[in-house]
């Protein structure tokens, strides 16, 4: 019997790879995201309604996630692995000048999102001994940078909030995985700049980035290791980036 994915942020980036690679797979999908015709577009590439179900949601929305978790049609309700891609970063300003409203949608989205997601899905994964959440986190959440200010902090949430489900679900059978990305070429920068693609080019240009289809490697693999096997976190970055020494201001 195949097996159920839940990619939340499906409309693009790693969500859009992560659906591909499971679809090659075999899994069924539900695909959730704002942007109903990319998920619609995405769902006939992939098989079309026998294999995937679309929901047009905004994780920020408590309500609605838990509503159109419970509401899955049969052949979709048991979800053995959920995705907890949907995120963004917004501004690289520094914090005494960031927008607050910018700041809040990180953290209602990067961090109430993942909650309201995986509280609406994990009871279902426990009763039934068997699921995967697997968390989008990133290189963010544990290493600072100028500008990183909330969406950084955002990410170290999910790397602790990853660590401790997995505290809390010691003797069941449900696995819990934190992938923590560097720089990807996806939509992100550009919803970072607001729109401004000289800016968002400007991230990549002269680099080899990540590619969603480096992450849906991982991710895939990450979900088909032996069930006894749980990957804790995987920290991945592209060969052109590394760390830097620690900044030193002389006056
Ligand atoms: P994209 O911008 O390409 O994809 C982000 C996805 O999240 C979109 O599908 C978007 O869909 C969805 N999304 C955003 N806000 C909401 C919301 N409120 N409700 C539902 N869906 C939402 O970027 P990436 O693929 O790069 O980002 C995916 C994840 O990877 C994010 O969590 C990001 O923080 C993380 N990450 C990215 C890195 C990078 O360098 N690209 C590196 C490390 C981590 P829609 O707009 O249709 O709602
Ligand atoms: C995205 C990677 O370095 O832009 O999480 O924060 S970075």
């Amino acid at each position: 019997m195949s097996k159920t994915a839940l990619i939340t942020g499906a409309s693009s980036g790693f969500g859009a790879a992560c659906a591909r690679a499971f679809a090659d797979q075999g899994w069924k999908l539900v695909l959730a995201a704002r942007r109903r015709e990319a998920l619609e577009q995405l769902k006939e590439e992939l098989g079309g309604d026998s294999r995937v179900f679309c929901i047009t949601l905004d994780v920020r929305d408590r309500e609605a996630v838990s509503a159109a978790f419970a509401s899955l049609p049969a052949q979709f309700a048991d979800i053995d692995l959920l995705l907890n891609n949907a995120g963004l970063a917004l501004g690289l300003g520094p914090a005494h000048q960031a927008s607050l409203d910018d700041w809040e949608t990180m953290v209602d989205t990067n961090i109430k999102g993942v909650m309201y997601c995986t509280r609406a899905i994990l009871p279902g994964m426990v009763a039934r001994n068997r699921g995967h959440v697997i968390n989008i986190g990133s290189v963010a959440g544990s290493w600072p940078y100028p500008g990183g200010n909330v969406y950084g902090a955002s990410k170290a949430f999910v790397q602790q909030f990853s660590r401790n489900l997995r505290a809390d679900l010691l003797g069941t059978a449900v696995r819990v995985t934190n992938i923590e990305p560097g720089m990807a070429e996806t939509e992100f920068s550009k919803v970072r700049f607001k729109g401004e693609d000289e800016k968002a080019h400007r991230v990549y240009a002269g680099t080899e980035p990540l590619q969603g289809e480096d992450i849906a490697e991982i991710v895939a693999w990450v979900a088909s290791v032996p069930q006894r096997v749980n990957i804790n976190s995987v920290e991945v970055m592209s060969v052109c980036q590394a760390w830097g020494p620690l900044a030193v201001h002389r006056g």
